[in-house]
């Protein structure tokens, strides 16, 4: 497996620190980040806040959605997390070490996955922005067309990454040994332990979008992208 880049202190701007002081994976981030670590990220982990109000993403995300979704799911996972690693070694981990060390192991496979839904929520939430969608910024439009020839086609391989998961899952913007691509997990499987980083994620487990959509997954990731994307929040993760 490769290891994660690392990334250089003076490439992490605030928005970043902001995300990952807020996200329960705070302190692995951190150290790799060269900032010291901290006991933030230890168990119990607490449910990280919505970066915005839960009728922010209204109409593409229904108020009602995300309530659920947020307030029962990722709150759910959260729960069941601290519950399983309470009085384990995992109980000193910090989320994003807790998602790679379980990763791949039949018998923590409970830890695992709902630690990395966790991890994988409130990823979600940031990738998102009211009034989002559009021009993304200068830096990451000239990637995105080094590496899939336009922004547009950019976004037709996430559609694709969306829709051609099979069941549940996310679909995935990393980079990958410095290439943009487009991939897709199942489950709560994440790219991080592929050693890929992240830039931003779209959920399309039924929960994310039935009650707005119903089966229509294609027409609510094709909203998310024209109209919440968050392309700033993908560029600072890009570092
Ligand atoms: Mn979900």
């Amino acid at each position: 497996m490769e290891t994660r880049d690392e990334k250089q202190p003076g490439a992490v701007n605030l928005d970043r620190r902001r995300f990952l002081a807020m996200s329960a994976g705070a302190a692995i981030s951190l150290a790799l980040a060269g900032l010291p670590a901290n006991a933030a990220g230890k168990a119990p982990h607490a449910l990280p806040p919505l970066p915005y109000a839960a009728d922010a993403l209204s109409p593409v995300i229904s108020a009602n959605t995300l309530s659920f979704h947020y307030g029962k799911h990722h709150q759910g996972y959260l729960t069941n997390l601290n519950r399983l690693v309470a009085d384990t070694p995992f109980g000193d981990l910090p989320l994003e070490e807790i998602v790679i060390q379980t990763a791949g192991k039949k018998d923590l496979a409970a830890i695992f996955n709902n630690a990395a839904q966790v991890w994988n929520h409130t990823f979600y939430w940031h990738s998102m922005t009211p009034g989002g969608g559009g021009e993304p910024p200068a830096a990451l439009k000239q990637k995105m067309i080094a590496d899939f020839g336009s922004v547009d086609d950019c976004k037709q391989a996430l559609l694709r990454a969306c829709t051609s998961q099979f069941g549940s899952g996310w679909a995935w913007l990393v980079l990958d040994n410095g290439t943009l691509r487009a991939v897709n997990t199942g489950n709560a499987e994440t790219p991080l332990t592929a050693g890929m980083t992240p830039l931003i994620t779209i959920d399309v487990w039924e929960h994310a979008y039935y009650l707005d959509y119903q089966n229509r997954r294609s027409d609510y990731a094709a909203a998310v992208l024209d109209k919440l994307i968050n392309w700033e929040f993908a560029l600072e993760n890009a570092g």
